[in-house]
Protein backbone atom coordinates (compact mmCIF):
# COMPACT_ATOMS: atom_id res chain seq x y z
CA UNK A 1 0.00 0.00 0.00
CA UNK A 2 1.23 3.41 -0.65
CA UNK A 3 0.49 6.21 1.60
CA UNK A 4 -2.10 8.54 0.45
CA UNK A 5 -0.48 11.74 2.52
CA UNK A 6 2.75 12.33 4.08
CA UNK A 7 3.60 15.54 5.88
CA UNK A 8 7.34 16.89 7.73
CA UNK A 9 7.67 19.61 10.19
CA UNK A 10 10.76 21.49 10.60
CA UNK A 11 12.29 23.03 12.79
CA UNK A 12 14.76 26.50 12.19
CA UNK A 13 17.09 28.22 14.04
CA UNK A 14 20.12 30.26 13.48
CA UNK A 15 21.13 31.09 17.18
CA UNK A 16 21.67 29.01 19.71
CA UNK A 17 21.32 29.63 23.76
CA UNK A 18 25.07 30.35 23.93
CA UNK A 19 25.02 33.18 20.83
CA UNK A 20 26.89 31.16 18.48
CA UNK A 21 25.42 30.35 14.79
CA UNK A 22 24.31 27.33 14.34
CA UNK A 23 24.00 28.44 10.38
CA UNK A 24 24.78 30.80 8.22
CA UNK A 25 23.19 34.29 8.99
CA UNK A 26 19.91 35.20 6.36
CA UNK A 27 20.72 37.89 3.96
CA UNK A 28 18.76 40.55 6.13
CA UNK A 29 20.85 39.90 9.26
CA UNK A 30 24.08 40.49 7.49
CA UNK A 31 23.46 44.21 8.08
CA UNK A 32 24.78 44.27 11.93
CA UNK A 33 23.26 47.76 12.65
CA UNK A 34 19.59 45.25 11.43
CA UNK A 35 20.40 42.85 14.94
CA UNK A 36 21.69 45.72 17.03
CA UNK A 37 18.19 47.44 16.30
CA UNK A 38 16.62 44.22 17.20
CA UNK A 39 18.46 43.84 20.78
CA UNK A 40 17.65 47.73 21.33
CA UNK A 41 13.88 46.57 20.90
CA UNK A 42 14.03 43.23 23.14
CA UNK A 43 15.62 45.46 25.67
CA UNK A 44 13.48 48.36 25.25
CA UNK A 45 10.46 45.70 25.75
CA UNK A 46 11.81 44.47 28.38
CA UNK A 47 12.01 47.85 30.48
CA UNK A 48 8.30 48.55 29.58
CA UNK A 49 7.25 45.24 30.46
CA UNK A 50 9.03 45.19 34.21
CA UNK A 51 7.92 48.49 35.13
CA UNK A 52 4.39 47.26 33.99
CA UNK A 53 4.67 44.58 36.79
CA UNK A 54 5.94 47.46 39.02
CA UNK A 55 2.78 49.72 38.44
CA UNK A 56 0.37 47.29 39.04
CA UNK A 57 2.27 45.58 41.94
CA UNK A 58 2.07 49.55 43.64
CA UNK A 59 -1.82 49.27 42.87
CA UNK A 60 -1.28 51.83 39.53
CA UNK A 61 -2.14 49.50 37.36
CA UNK A 62 -4.76 46.64 36.68
CA UNK A 63 -4.05 42.62 35.97
CA UNK A 64 -1.41 42.74 33.63
CA UNK A 65 0.58 39.71 31.41
CA UNK A 66 4.04 39.97 30.87
CA UNK A 67 6.16 38.61 28.19
CA UNK A 68 9.04 37.76 29.68
CA UNK A 69 11.27 35.46 27.94
CA UNK A 70 8.82 35.65 25.07
CA UNK A 71 10.37 39.06 23.68
CA UNK A 72 11.72 38.02 20.59
CA UNK A 73 8.81 36.57 19.08
CA UNK A 74 6.59 39.82 19.01
CA UNK A 75 9.93 41.95 18.10
CA UNK A 76 10.62 40.03 14.86
CA UNK A 77 7.00 40.04 14.12
CA UNK A 78 6.80 43.88 14.29
CA UNK A 79 10.00 43.80 11.83
CA UNK A 80 9.05 41.56 9.63
CA UNK A 81 5.28 42.81 8.90
CA UNK A 82 4.90 45.85 6.89
CA UNK A 83 3.05 49.20 7.98
CA UNK A 84 -0.09 48.26 5.65
CA UNK A 85 -0.23 44.70 6.96
CA UNK A 86 -2.75 43.90 9.78
CA UNK A 87 -1.67 42.52 13.23
CA UNK A 88 -4.85 40.75 15.54
CA UNK A 89 -2.69 40.86 18.96
CA UNK A 90 -3.29 38.50 21.45
CA UNK A 91 -1.88 39.93 24.74
CA UNK A 92 1.60 39.02 25.01
CA UNK A 93 2.59 41.03 21.47
CA UNK A 94 4.05 43.99 22.37
CA UNK A 95 7.00 44.39 20.87
CA UNK A 96 4.62 43.94 17.39
CA UNK A 97 2.50 46.61 18.98
CA UNK A 98 5.74 49.29 19.84
CA UNK A 99 7.05 48.70 16.22
CA UNK A 100 3.67 49.54 15.01
CA UNK A 101 3.26 52.91 16.28
CA UNK A 102 1.21 51.99 19.31
CA UNK A 103 2.40 53.63 22.50
CA UNK A 104 3.59 52.03 25.32
CA UNK A 105 1.37 54.34 27.43
CA UNK A 106 -1.72 53.60 25.59
CA UNK A 107 -0.57 49.88 26.50
CA UNK A 108 -0.39 50.89 30.23
CA UNK A 109 -3.91 52.37 30.03
CA UNK A 110 -5.23 49.22 28.63
CA UNK A 111 -4.46 47.33 31.49
CA UNK A 112 -4.98 50.20 33.40
CA UNK A 113 -8.78 49.36 32.28
CA UNK A 114 -9.33 52.37 30.27
CA UNK A 115 -11.10 51.55 26.91
CA UNK A 116 -8.83 55.12 25.61
CA UNK A 117 -5.49 52.50 25.20
CA UNK A 118 -6.71 50.93 22.46
CA UNK A 119 -7.83 53.71 20.38
CA UNK A 120 -4.46 53.79 19.04
CA UNK A 121 -3.26 57.60 17.97
CA UNK A 122 -0.88 56.31 15.81
CA UNK A 123 -1.85 52.98 14.33
CA UNK A 124 -4.63 52.87 12.16
CA UNK A 125 -4.47 49.18 11.19
CA UNK A 126 -4.17 47.04 13.50
CA UNK A 127 -6.93 45.47 16.35
CA UNK A 128 -6.82 45.72 19.51
CA UNK A 129 -5.40 43.34 22.19
CA UNK A 130 -7.20 40.22 22.48
CA UNK A 131 -8.28 38.25 25.49
CA UNK A 132 -10.80 36.03 24.26
CA UNK A 133 -8.41 33.34 23.42
CA UNK A 134 -8.14 32.46 19.46
CA UNK A 135 -11.20 34.90 18.30
CA UNK A 136 -8.59 36.92 17.13
CA UNK A 137 -7.39 34.09 14.36
CA UNK A 138 -10.83 34.92 13.20
CA UNK A 139 -10.15 38.50 12.72
CA UNK A 140 -7.39 38.09 10.67
CA UNK A 141 -9.16 35.92 8.68
CA UNK A 142 -11.85 38.05 7.84
CA UNK A 143 -9.34 40.82 7.06
CA UNK A 144 -7.52 38.61 5.00
CA UNK A 145 -10.48 37.63 2.73
CA UNK A 146 -11.00 41.65 2.34
CA UNK A 147 -7.06 41.87 1.24
CA UNK A 148 -8.32 39.17 -1.38
CA UNK A 149 -11.87 40.81 -2.12
CA UNK A 150 -10.11 44.15 -2.29
CA UNK A 151 -7.18 43.23 -4.49
CA UNK A 152 -4.67 44.56 -1.78
CA UNK A 153 -1.24 42.95 -1.28
CA UNK A 154 -1.28 43.08 2.43
CA UNK A 155 -1.06 40.32 5.13
CA UNK A 156 -2.91 39.96 8.64
CA UNK A 157 -1.05 38.41 11.08
CA UNK A 158 -2.45 36.96 13.95
CA UNK A 159 -0.80 35.66 17.31
CA UNK A 160 -1.87 33.06 19.94
CA UNK A 161 -0.75 31.00 22.54
CA UNK A 162 0.20 27.07 22.56
CA UNK A 163 -3.43 26.77 24.69
CA UNK A 164 -5.21 28.88 21.92
CA UNK A 165 -4.69 26.12 19.68
CA UNK A 166 -7.24 24.01 21.10
CA UNK A 167 -9.98 26.36 20.29
CA UNK A 168 -12.51 26.16 18.13
CA UNK A 169 -12.21 29.36 16.55
CA UNK A 170 -8.34 28.61 15.74
CA UNK A 171 -9.46 25.75 13.94
CA UNK A 172 -12.11 27.24 12.07
CA UNK A 173 -9.84 30.10 11.10
CA UNK A 174 -7.25 28.03 9.78
CA UNK A 175 -9.71 25.96 7.86
CA UNK A 176 -11.26 28.91 6.13
CA UNK A 177 -7.84 30.34 5.93
CA UNK A 178 -6.60 27.59 3.81
CA UNK A 179 -9.34 26.68 1.80
CA UNK A 180 -9.58 30.28 0.77
CA UNK A 181 -6.09 30.57 0.01
CA UNK A 182 -5.61 33.60 2.14
CA UNK A 183 -3.28 36.02 2.69
CA UNK A 184 -2.39 35.52 6.54
CA UNK A 185 0.16 34.30 8.89
CA UNK A 186 -0.44 32.45 12.08
CA UNK A 187 2.07 32.85 14.66
CA UNK A 188 2.36 30.56 17.55
CA UNK A 189 3.72 31.69 20.64
CA UNK A 190 4.38 28.03 22.51
CA UNK A 191 5.73 29.11 25.90
CA UNK A 192 4.71 25.78 27.15
CA UNK A 193 2.00 26.36 29.27
CA UNK A 194 -1.68 28.09 29.03
CA UNK A 195 -1.97 29.19 32.50
CA UNK A 196 -0.88 26.48 34.61
CA UNK A 197 -2.11 23.28 31.96
CA UNK A 198 1.61 22.81 30.55
CA UNK A 199 1.66 22.13 26.99
CA UNK A 200 1.98 17.99 27.40
CA UNK A 201 -1.18 18.23 28.51
CA UNK A 202 -3.14 20.92 26.35
CA UNK A 203 -2.46 18.19 23.04
CA UNK A 204 -1.67 14.49 22.00
CA UNK A 205 -0.25 16.81 18.70
CA UNK A 206 3.90 16.42 18.92
CA UNK A 207 3.67 19.67 17.16
CA UNK A 208 1.06 22.41 17.31
CA UNK A 209 2.88 23.63 13.81
CA UNK A 210 1.44 19.93 12.23
CA UNK A 211 -2.13 21.34 12.90
CA UNK A 212 -1.87 23.57 9.47
CA UNK A 213 -1.68 20.21 7.39
CA UNK A 214 -4.90 19.50 8.46
CA UNK A 215 -6.25 22.74 7.04
CA UNK A 216 -4.10 22.55 3.90
CA UNK A 217 -0.91 24.42 4.47
CA UNK A 218 2.48 24.47 6.14
CA UNK A 219 3.59 24.50 9.63
CA UNK A 220 7.00 24.66 10.79
CA UNK A 221 8.84 25.12 14.70
CA UNK A 222 11.11 28.10 14.82
CA UNK A 223 13.26 28.67 17.95
CA UNK A 224 11.30 31.12 19.73
CA UNK A 225 14.64 32.34 21.48
CA UNK A 226 16.07 33.22 18.32
CA UNK A 227 15.20 36.63 17.29
CA UNK A 228 16.98 35.97 13.69
CA UNK A 229 15.33 32.92 13.20
CA UNK A 230 12.29 34.39 13.83
CA UNK A 231 12.61 37.26 11.65
CA UNK A 232 13.53 34.86 9.00
CA UNK A 233 10.68 32.59 8.89
CA UNK A 234 8.14 35.12 10.06
CA UNK A 235 9.30 37.25 6.86
CA UNK A 236 8.99 34.57 4.27
CA UNK A 237 5.91 33.53 5.71
CA UNK A 238 4.55 36.67 5.06
CA UNK A 239 6.06 37.90 1.55
CA UNK A 240 4.90 34.20 0.50
CA UNK A 241 1.36 35.12 1.62
CA UNK A 242 1.73 38.61 -0.52
CA UNK A 243 2.88 36.75 -3.52
CA UNK A 244 -0.36 35.02 -3.26
CA UNK A 245 0.90 31.41 -1.87
CA UNK A 246 -1.45 31.17 0.92
CA UNK A 247 -1.35 30.97 4.86
CA UNK A 248 1.80 29.50 6.84
CA UNK A 249 1.77 28.47 11.17
CA UNK A 250 5.13 29.51 12.47
CA UNK A 251 5.63 27.49 16.07
CA UNK A 252 7.72 29.48 18.21
CA UNK A 253 9.46 27.29 20.42
CA UNK A 254 9.91 29.60 23.85
CA UNK A 255 9.29 29.70 27.63
CA UNK A 256 6.62 32.04 29.74
CA UNK A 257 9.78 32.89 32.11
CA UNK A 258 6.84 34.97 34.00
CA UNK A 259 4.05 34.23 35.65
CA UNK A 260 0.63 33.71 33.70
CA UNK A 261 -0.10 37.09 34.73
CA UNK A 262 -0.23 39.15 38.10
CA UNK A 263 -2.91 37.39 39.03
CA UNK A 264 -1.21 34.13 38.67
CA UNK A 265 1.41 32.86 41.12
CA UNK A 266 3.27 29.63 38.74
CA UNK A 267 5.43 28.44 41.74
CA UNK A 268 2.53 26.66 42.70
CA UNK A 269 2.48 24.80 39.38
CA UNK A 270 6.09 24.82 38.06
CA UNK A 271 9.25 22.47 38.96
CA UNK A 272 11.78 25.08 39.91
CA UNK A 273 14.24 23.91 37.87
CA UNK A 274 12.17 23.68 34.61
CA UNK A 275 12.29 27.76 35.28
CA UNK A 276 16.01 27.77 36.10
CA UNK A 277 16.78 26.06 32.48
CA UNK A 278 14.64 28.16 30.61
CA UNK A 279 16.34 31.10 31.94
CA UNK A 280 19.19 29.71 30.39
CA UNK A 281 17.65 29.59 26.78
CA UNK A 282 15.89 33.01 27.07
CA UNK A 283 16.78 35.66 24.03
CA UNK A 284 17.81 39.19 24.85
CA UNK A 285 21.40 37.83 26.33
CA UNK A 286 21.95 35.56 23.05
CA UNK A 287 21.75 38.31 20.93
CA UNK A 288 23.41 40.33 23.26
CA UNK A 289 26.20 37.83 23.21
CA UNK A 290 26.31 37.55 19.61
CA UNK A 291 26.65 40.91 19.15
CA UNK A 292 29.76 40.80 21.93
CA UNK A 293 31.40 38.62 19.68
CA UNK A 294 31.26 40.77 16.39
CA UNK A 295 32.59 43.52 18.35
CA UNK A 296 29.24 45.09 17.52
CA UNK A 297 28.23 45.57 21.36
CA UNK A 298 30.47 47.18 24.31
CA UNK A 299 29.45 47.60 27.87
CA UNK A 300 28.88 51.37 27.04
CA UNK A 301 26.42 50.75 24.19
CA UNK A 302 24.40 48.34 27.08
CA UNK A 303 24.32 50.86 29.81
CA UNK A 304 23.44 53.73 27.26
CA UNK A 305 20.71 51.74 26.01
CA UNK A 306 19.46 51.21 29.18
CA UNK A 307 19.87 54.76 30.15
CA UNK A 308 17.51 55.57 26.71
CA UNK A 309 15.13 52.65 28.06
CA UNK A 310 14.15 53.68 31.70
CA UNK A 311 14.06 57.39 30.10
CA UNK A 312 11.70 56.18 27.66
CA UNK A 313 9.43 54.06 30.10
CA UNK A 314 9.52 57.15 32.23
CA UNK A 315 8.25 59.10 29.96
CA UNK A 316 5.51 56.67 28.98
CA UNK A 317 4.41 56.17 32.96
CA UNK A 318 4.44 59.81 32.93
CA UNK A 319 2.11 60.02 30.29
CA UNK A 320 -0.15 57.17 31.60
CA UNK A 321 -0.41 58.58 34.93
CA UNK A 322 -1.30 61.86 34.36
CA UNK A 323 -4.05 60.89 32.23
CA UNK A 324 -8.01 61.81 33.33
CA UNK A 325 -9.52 59.52 34.55
CA UNK A 326 -11.74 57.91 31.76
CA UNK A 327 -15.79 58.88 31.90
CA UNK A 328 -17.64 55.85 34.33
CA UNK A 329 -19.78 55.51 31.34
CA UNK A 330 -17.14 54.22 29.04
CA UNK A 331 -17.48 51.08 30.08
CA UNK A 332 -21.06 50.55 28.43
CA UNK A 333 -19.70 52.35 25.57
CA UNK A 334 -17.05 50.77 23.36
CA UNK A 335 -18.96 47.04 23.46
CA UNK A 336 -21.78 47.60 20.95
CA UNK A 337 -22.10 49.54 17.91
CA UNK A 338 -26.09 49.89 19.35
CA UNK A 339 -25.91 50.00 23.39
CA UNK A 340 -28.87 46.87 23.72
CA UNK A 341 -31.73 48.51 26.06
CA UNK A 342 -30.43 46.78 29.28
CA UNK A 343 -27.33 47.91 29.54
CA UNK A 344 -28.48 51.33 28.38
CA UNK A 345 -30.71 51.51 31.79
CA UNK A 346 -27.62 50.45 33.39
CA UNK A 347 -25.55 53.05 32.23
CA UNK A 348 -27.89 55.25 33.60
CA UNK A 349 -28.44 53.99 36.59
CA UNK A 350 -24.71 54.35 36.79
CA UNK A 351 -24.66 57.97 36.10
CA UNK A 352 -27.67 58.79 38.49
CA UNK A 353 -29.77 59.41 35.10
CA UNK A 354 -32.37 56.61 35.87
C1 LIG B 1 -12.26 31.98 25.13
C2 LIG B 1 -11.46 32.05 26.40
N1 LIG B 1 -11.40 31.00 27.23
C3 LIG B 1 -10.67 31.07 28.36
C4 LIG B 1 -10.01 32.21 28.71
C5 LIG B 1 -9.19 32.27 29.99
N2 LIG B 1 -7.77 32.24 29.68
C6 LIG B 1 -7.04 33.36 29.65
S1 LIG B 1 -5.45 33.06 29.23
C7 LIG B 1 -5.71 31.40 29.10
C8 LIG B 1 -4.58 30.47 28.74
C9 LIG B 1 -3.99 30.75 27.41
O1 LIG B 1 -2.84 30.00 27.24
P1 LIG B 1 -1.98 30.17 25.93
O2 LIG B 1 -2.88 30.22 24.74
O3 LIG B 1 -0.93 29.14 25.95
O4 LIG B 1 -1.36 31.63 26.06
P2 LIG B 1 -0.32 32.18 27.15
O5 LIG B 1 -1.17 32.89 28.18
O6 LIG B 1 0.43 31.03 27.69
O7 LIG B 1 0.56 33.13 26.43
C10 LIG B 1 -7.03 31.10 29.37
C11 LIG B 1 -7.60 29.75 29.36
C12 LIG B 1 -10.10 33.30 27.82
N3 LIG B 1 -9.43 34.44 28.04
N4 LIG B 1 -10.82 33.20 26.66
MG1 LIG C 1 1.04 29.41 26.51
Amino acid sequence: MDPVAQFSIFYHQHLNADGELTQALPAFAKDISVLQDLYRQMVQLRAYDTKAIALQRTGKMGTYASTLGQEAISVACGHAMHPEDVLAPFYRDYGAQLQRGVKMSEIYRYWGGDERGSAYTDNQHDFPITVPIASQCLHAAGAARAFQLRGEKRVAVATIGDGGTSEGDFYEAMNVAGAWHMPVVFLVNNNQWGISTPRSAQTAAKTIAQKAIAAGFAGEQVDGNDVIALRERISLAIENARDGGGPTLIEALTYRLCDHTTADDATRYRPEEEVKTAWQQEPVKRLQQYLHSQGAWSDEDESALKTECDQNVQTAVDEYLNTEPPELSSIFDFHYAECPADLLEQRAQLLGDA
